[in-house]
């Protein structure tokens, strides 16, 4: 059955060009399983959503999605319509007259996929009879108490039973056997429990579970203790016992040794799940993104440049009255993320930080650095000093407005008299009052906010703490400054009204030196929209792009290595990369840009789709052997590609500035965007050839 050969060409020249054999999708169904299906919790949502396009370009109206039904994400995200497939028809209506609430509809997203509800709801009832069954099937007891562990049974059950459903149907309309065969593809903990009762249940389907991060590893992680060195010596199924989380463990055990094939997201997290789950993946499948080109090469750059404006004006109004920076020779840096202050890196950042400091201070560096801590903390609304500071610049503003237009319509006047306007008489008065007014409102008595919110546990706040234990409080002498928004943005916000994107795209650097980072999608956001970033070898973007890419720093993906070094020197690595980014020109920033901008196809779903596609042959090739063949010889690999170090990056690495790119003029500020296309042509010309894929199918094999 599989036939054609599928060729996925280079997307810029660079990558390596891919042929795969193509699967016959149209005698196939593949479902995908998730909580976070239109139900945005964390990673797992970036992941099935960027994803979406590319696999319904390859799938079609065979592709579903399957999660939970929430009412309000139905009603806001999704657009209810018939499913066309008589078989899915079939399984709802079954389920639907046994009870159970079913909803179908297409995923308001690129790809418009289609996607299959299940309301927990309404199925609740059943809840005892199924632990009963998840008991009888294979010794999991869930406790009454752990109300996600019981949602996902019963998401769990209620897929089974629809696959069941479908596969019967499929069986009675199998005339010649030639049946569609079923993919199911599920994701996290969550998702196990549909795939170990669709397996005991022996529906006959190829099973794919990824897991996006090990139960054990964040709990491990987030309780201090030193993880990566320890992975062998944990005892694991006591270290779950203690921490209450046996029985979820359990249900990814399960799931992870169920399934036909087992991935994860990176090769720091592979050797975790081995240790964690005693399962070593099959395949690694790395996230990608849905890359965005635009037409104009360098519209990224202007996107930096209007967007950083936006942020310099919310700047302007936060230090009203300590403005005596330049804001010309100001960097903006900033960390988001979920709140895990530990795991994500926020401890060794703002010990950097003061460092950071200190290095501007002594060596008398003129450049100034707002950091931005974009990470949700509970809190009671906006605090009046960061209002009013918006407030007052916007009074400003309005005063030089009312001003210039009095001006102006004064000396339009003279002008067509001929005559040259008195300068002295111009402004009267009154126009001097609204002006002193003004510029007396900027007063204020008090150093510019630390955050922009009332925190409602200020004293134990991790941020807060640290910062007063370091001592950042935004004087005049310090040249880091911090502003923590303990809130995800939003374009609609009073006081900074961006969007993430938006925000991004206006910074110099996304810094998250994480601890426990599975993937990570922060630093590879940045990298797409061209913004440099700090990630560390202990989060698996990190270690994708060390491994595929010579001179990470020069193309503005600095690697902090927290994995064979003591915090203290993590530490001191994070702050030479910070002091050299402020060391750059704004040439050599620009020239930076263009480069990081330039590794996006790297995180192209249309490039890392590929590895997907493998785990889906290869569940196929082991869940009906007899049908589907792959090559055991020709395993996926991406070894042996590496982005080459940019042509214009000096062979050996300079003893002072090793990471910052290569300049040959002095430092000057030339606001035109370099053009790279030399360069990018030279650091064609060095790839090394393609990676192979494995698949081969039956009857194609010579
Ligand atoms: C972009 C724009 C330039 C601008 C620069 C600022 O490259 O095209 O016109 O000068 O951004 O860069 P900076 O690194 O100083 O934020
Ligand atoms: C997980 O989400 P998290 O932020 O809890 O899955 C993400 C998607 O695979 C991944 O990027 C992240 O590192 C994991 O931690």
């Amino acid at each position: 059955p599989l036939s054609r050969s599928l060729s996925m060409t280079s997307l810029s020249g660079v990558l390596p060009a891919w042929e795969e054999d193509e699967l016959p999708v149209e005698d196939l169904l593949l479902f995908e399983v998730a909580w976070e299906v239109t139900n945005k919790v964390g990673g797992i949502y970036t992941v099935i959503q960027t994803k979406a396009r590319i696999t319904t370009d390859e799938w079609g109206e065979n592709y579903y999605m399957m999660g939970p039904y929430f009412e309000h994400n139905f009603k806001t995200q999704v657009e209810g319509c018939e499913p066309p497939n008589p078989a899915i028809r079939k399984a709802m209506d079954s389920l639907i007259h046994n009870g159970c609430q079913v909803h179908f509809g297409r995923w308001l997203i690129e790809g418009s996929p289609y996607v299959i509800l299940f309301d927990i709801g309404s199925a609740a009832w059943n809840l005892d009879r199924w632990k009963g069954d998840l008991w009888d099937t294979c010794n999991i007891g869930l406790p009454y108490h752990d109300r996600e562990a019981n949602d996902s049974l019963i998401l769990g059950s209620l897929i089974a039973w629809f696959f069941k459903e479908v596969s019967c149907f499929l069986c009675t309309i199998d005339h010649l056997g030639d049946k569609p065969n079923i993919i199911g593809h599920f994701h996290e903990w969550q998702a196990g429990p549909g795939l170990i009762l669709a397996r005991s249940r022996k529906i006959p389907m190829a099973t794919v579970f990824t897991t996006h991060a090990t139960l054990l590893g964040r709990y491990l992680c987030a309780g201090n203790v030193d993880f990566y060195n320890n992975l062998d010596k944990f005892d694991i199924d006591k270290e779950a016992g203690e921490r209450q989380i046996y029985h979820r463990y359990c249900l990814e055990r399960a799931a992870v040794h169920c399934s036909h094939v087992f991935t994860t997201v990176s090769q720091i997290t592979a050797v975790e799940a081995n240790h964690m789950l005693h399962r070593k993946p099959d395949v690694v499948t790395p996230n990608g993104l849905n890359v965005k080109k635009f037409s104009a090469m360098h519209e990224f750059q202007n996107l930096h440049s209007t967007n950083k404006v936006r942020i310099q004006e919310f700047v302007r109004g936060h230090f009203y009255g300590h403005l005596d920076f330049n804001l010309d020779k100001t960097l903006f840096f900033f960390i988001a993320g979920r709140y895990e202050f530990s795991n994500k890196g926020a401890d060794i950042f703002l010990e950097s930080l003061s460092r950071l400091n200190y290095l501007l201070r002594v060596h008398r560096n003129d450049m100034t650095v707002v950091v931005f801590f974009i990470m949700p903390a509970k809190t009671n609304n906006f605090n009046v000093e960061s209002l009013k500071g918006q407030a007052v610049r916007k009074q400003l503003w309005d005063t030089a407005h009312t001003v210039k237009e009095k001006f102006g319509k004064k000396l339009y006047g003279a002008l067509l008299k001929g005559q040259i306007p008195d300068m002295n008489s111009i402004l009267d008065r009154d126009d001097f009052t609204i002006m002193k007014r003004a510029i007396y409102a900027t007063q204020r008595h008090s150093l510019p906010p630390v955050t922009t919110h009332n925190m409602l546990e200020d004293s134990t706040d991790p941020i807060l703490s640290n910062v007063r234990r370091i001592g950042l409080f935004n004087s005049r002498n310090d040249r880091v400054k911090i502003i923590f928004h303990p809130e995800f943005l939003s374009s609609t916000s009073p006081l900074l009204p961006m969007d993430y994107e938006d925000f991004v795209r206006g910074c110099n650097l996304g810094v998250f030196p994480s601890y426990y980072e599975p993937w990570g999608y922060t630093p590879g956001e940045c990298t797409v929209m061209g913004i440099p970033s700090v990630t560390t070898n202990l989060s698996g973007f990190g270690c994708f792009m060390e491994e595929h890419i010579s001179d990470p720093a020069a193309y503005g993906i600095y690697i902090v290595d927290r994995r064979f070094r003591a915090p203290e020197e993590s530490c001191n690595q994070l702050t030479q990369f910070m002091f050299s980014f402020c060391q750059q020109s704004r040439r050599q920033r620009i020239i930076q840009r263009n480069r990081t901008e330039r590794l996006s196809d790297l995180l192209d779903w249309r490039y890392l789709g590929r590895f997907y596609i493998h785990a889906r042959h290869l569940a196929l090739s082991r869940a009906f052997p007899d049908k589907f063949k792959m090559d055991p010889m020709a395993p996926l690999r991406t070894e042996g590609f590496r982005y080459p170090r940019p042509y214009s990056v000096p062979p050996s690495p300079s003893a002072s500035l090793h990471s910052t790119p290569h300049h040959s003029d002095v430092e000057d500020e030339d606001d035109e965007p370099y053009d790279e296309d030399e360069e990018a042509e030279r650091d064609r010309l060095n790839i090394k050839p393609p990676f192979v894929l494995g698949a081969v199918p039956e009857g194609k094999k010579k």
